[in-house]
């Protein structure tokens, strides 16, 4: 399993060219610098689960051409999923989407204006013909989305889906072992 591509926090949401490298399989992208207190929690999976990834910023409306760019060429550099997080008219997901025909995954953003409504909906309300797998409102998302990567990768990576499954072993027996005081 390749490592992890990026090192310090400050690099993993700077400049996407200089950062490309040691084929990262899923590449975390959010709206803003703003989204990675919620998108931390999709690389921290990512990391524990050793799985290679990049996490850049770039906008739907304010970098329009490096989404699409960086969209259209992952595929070619070996990205097999991609979670795109954006807020407000969160239309991120949906552009990187209509650039490629990787499995994109949507993180809708909690706002400050509307909770996060306007950011799901805008994510999950795709016209048919370009699919966005659209998870919860922040973080709890932002971790599914890393897991449901993940689980994407494992279907042809026995290591990783052994991973999956102790990982849900872990889990239950937390449920299993919960006492309430
Ligand atoms: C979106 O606008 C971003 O994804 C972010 O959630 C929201 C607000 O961005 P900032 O104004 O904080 O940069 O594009």
């Amino acid at each position: 399993m390749p490592k992890k591509t990026n090192g310090s926090k400050s690099s993993k949401i700077r400049s996407p060219k200089s950062e490309i490298r040691n084929s990262p399989l899923v590449a975390v992208i959010m709206g803003s610098k703003s989204d990675w207190e919620t998108m931390r929690h999709a690389d921290e999976t990512l990391t524990e689960f050793g799985v290679a990834h990049e996490c850049h910023v770039m906008s739907a409306h304010r970098s329009p051409q490096l989404a699409s760019e960086f969209s259209a060429n992952a595929a070619a550099r070996g990205v097999e999923v991609i979670i795109a997080a954006a807020g407000g008219a969160a239309h991120l997901a949906g552009v990187v989407a209509a650039h490629t025909i990787l499995p994109v995954l949507g993180v809708p953003m909690k706002s400050d204006a509307l909770n996060g409504m306007d950011s799901l909906l805008a994510t999950v309300q795709m016209p048919a013909g370009i699919p966005v797998g659209t998870l919860a409102i922040g973080k709890p998302g932002a971790i599914n989305a890393a897991l449901f990567a993940i689980a994407i990768l494992a279907n042809s990576r026995p290591d990783l889906r052994t991973k999956l499954e102790e990982f849900r072993h872990r889990q239950e027996q937390k449920i299993r072992s919960a006492t309430l005081p």
